[in-house]
């Protein structure tokens, strides 16, 4: 049994050494409604093309792990939306061997993209430490993924239904290097700045690349958090987005909701009471992630290239 099933596109990439990014689908199916989320997933995918690169959706498929998805399994994946389970490294075992679909969240695809040798991956957001985690425990599988499987993440931030105090301080502990590209802010995902810093600020794809080659020099496993700030022009005000935030957390806690239903639940929440422009937002910083995603994946195989020369 192979661990992963590349696609012969993303295959042939891999060995001739041209960028491939790796995307996520819990986003597919947990995080965007349809018909929106399918629009958005194959959107991103023309992005990374347009941008030189091939794109490789990751997911789980009748029990197959598969890096590279047709449009049609893209389609699939976002019609049955959250009847697909979502997957994180607990539950590839039980997916893969019951055969049943698993959508990969950032931990899910981190795992995938690294069996497949890809060494970019773009989302939207990350999982974090969820506020009130110090009692919760609620602290996302993602962050401890990212302290040892090494993929480079590209996301928006981290949005405030998390504690980003906490969150920044946990990802230091495991020695995962925050990245704001072009900003020295970490961005607050769905506004341009969290009011927190970033560890280092890098202003081009060829100043990170060379970050994650002398990371592979010295040896050094777990994943690189790049921060990506959404466009002024799609950005939400801080107060606005705050307050809506706010109610979403209200009403999960009025109903209780926890594990893994928090994330979608709050996303669902947030789109609701904003009347859908948290959805347009999310869309937009997630396209723009792919840009910036293909731009360092090309960087870093331009080196990769220079050095076998
Ligand atoms: N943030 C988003 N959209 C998403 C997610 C996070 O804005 O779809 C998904 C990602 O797949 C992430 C997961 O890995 O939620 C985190 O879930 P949890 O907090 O249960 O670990
Ligand atoms: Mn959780």
């Amino acid at each position: 049994m192979n661990s992963i099933t590349v696609s012969e596109e993303v295959a042939s990439a891999l060995s001739q050494r041209r960028p491939v990014v790796a995307l996520e689908s819990t986003i597919i199916s947990h995080g965007m409604p349809y018909p929106r989320n399918v629009e958005t997933a194959l959107a991103v995918e023309e992005t990374i093309r347009q941008g030189g690169a091939t794109p490789a959706t990751i997911a789980v498929l009748q029990g197959c792990f598969k890096a590279g998805l047709t449009q049609d399994e893209i389609a699939y994946l976002g019609k049955q939306g959250t009847a697909v389970a979502k997957c994180s490294r607990r539950d590839l075992p039980f997916v893969i061997a019951g055969k049943r679909d698993g959508a990969t969240t950032v931990a899910g695809t981190m795992i995938g993209a690294a069996l497949a040798g890809i060494k970019v991956f773009v989302t939207g957001g990350i999982g974090g430490v969820h506020r009130g985690g110090a009692e919760t425990f609620d602290i996302s599988a993602d962050l401890q993924e990212l302290g040892k499987t090494n993929t480079a993440v590209v996301c928006a931030g981290v949005k405030s239904i998390l504690d980003i105090g906490l969150t920044l301080e946990y990802l230091e502990t495991l020695g995962v290097p925050v990245i704001g590209f072009r900003t020295d802010y970490l961005p607050g995902f769905y506004t341009r700045n969290s009011g927190f810093p970033v560890d280092f600020r890098m202003d081009s794809a060829a100043e990170i690349a060379d970050l994650l080659r002398a990371k592979q020099t010295l040896g050094l496993s777990g994943g690189v958090l790049i921060a990506n700030p959404i466009p002024e022009k799609d950005s939400f005000p801080k107060e606005e987005i705050d307050r809506i935030i706010g109610e979403a957390l209200d009403e999960a806690s009025m109903r209780k909701i926890k594990g893994k239903k928090v994330t979608p639940f709050l996303l669902e929440k947030i789109a609701a009471f904003s009347g859908g422009r948290s959805l347009e937002a999310n869309i937009k910083l997630v396209l723009n992630n792919a840009q910036a995603g293909a731009e360092i994946a090309s960087a870093y195989t331009r080196l990769a290239d220079s050095d076998s020369n």
